[in-house]
């Protein structure tokens, strides 16, 4: 499927599907991949891939009449800026979509959904902008699904979510506070941080790192792993792959955006190596 290969001078290096939108990898600098892709994942147009940063819009998990996590993710994008000159190292480029019959028929709005992906020495920066292109108010939900690649999930911790409310999806969505210090996952975790922090830190000490995620738009923010019952019902991944992942994703569920026709929504999600 095409694809784009981002490079930096610095040496840093990410890979982006147009089917999806999907970045399937981020290499920083001196650094190993930090992005997580399922071992018997499938490339096939129209399936999700599980793994890199799926883009989670318009509507996120089943929280509406579309298919789960909407229908960017298994939707052509375009190409909006392409390297200028041969051989130049491109470090950032922009996709778009914008509906069409298909689209519409799922939900029928007219819309352009841009996808900025910039690549830094020791960052990747993903920017999701929704312009309403029609006449009509829309609103909707989204998320930046970013599989982490951790070298062994039990000994790994999440930081920066210690008093924050979330909802437990697998406690039937019930409403809790986080009181652990750090949040390691030892079970199937499935939160949806409401009013998230703007700065979340998975610790990877397998791997010696520490990985930042911040967020700027985004109000919410999502944590997840299957652990090893559930993990089996997800097509490409592998049956050990809980243990070398964990999602944390930028996402607007809590309250939905709503778009004013003419007016537009930012959202964008840094990765951080610090
Ligand atoms: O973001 C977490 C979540 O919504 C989980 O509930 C889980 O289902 C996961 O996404 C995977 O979604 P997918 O549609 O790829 O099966």
């Amino acid at each position: 499927m095409p694809t784009v290969l981002l490079s930096h001078p610095s040496g840093s290096s990410a890979d982006i599907y147009l089917n999806g939108a999907h970045v399937t990898s981020w290499i920083p600098a001196g650094g190993k991949e930090v992005l997580f892709m399922g071992k018997t994942a499938t490339f096939a147009p129209g399936d999700p891939i599980r793994g890199g940063i799926p883009v989670v819009w318009p509507q996120f998990a089943n929280l509406g009449g579309l298919p789960q996590h909407g229908f960017a993710r298994k939707s052509e994008w375009e190409l909006v800026e392409t390297p200028d000159g041969d051989g130049e190292e491109q470090s950032s480029v922009k996709l778009q979509l914008t509906d069409d019959h298909r689209t519409r028929e799922l939900w029928p709005y007219h819309f352009r959904t841009e996808l900025t992906v910039t690549l830094e020495e020791k960052s990747l920066t993903v920017k999701l902008e929704v312009f309403n292109t029609g006449d009509e108010l829309f609103s909707f939900t989204a998320g930046l699904h970013t599989y982490v690649a951790v070298a062994d999930i039990r000994e790994s911790a999440i930081r920066g979510l210690t008093g924050k409310w979330y909802l437990d999806k697998t406690q039937g969505g019930n409403e809790t506070k986080d009181e652990a210090k750090k949040l390691v996952i030892s079970d199937e975790t499935d939160r949806v941080y409401l009013k998230a922090p703007k700065k979340i830190e998975v610790e990877d000490r397998g791997n010696d790192r520490r990985i930042e995620v911040r967020a700027t738009g985004f109000k919410d923010a999502v944590v997840w792993n299957p652990w090893v019952e559930k993990v089996t019902g997800f097509i490409g991944l592998d049956t050990e792959d809980y243990l070398r992942m964990v999602c944390v994703e930028a996402a607007q569920i809590g309250s939905p955006v709503e778009l004013k026709p003419g007016t537009s929504w930012s959202g964008a999600q840094t990765l951080a190596i610090v």
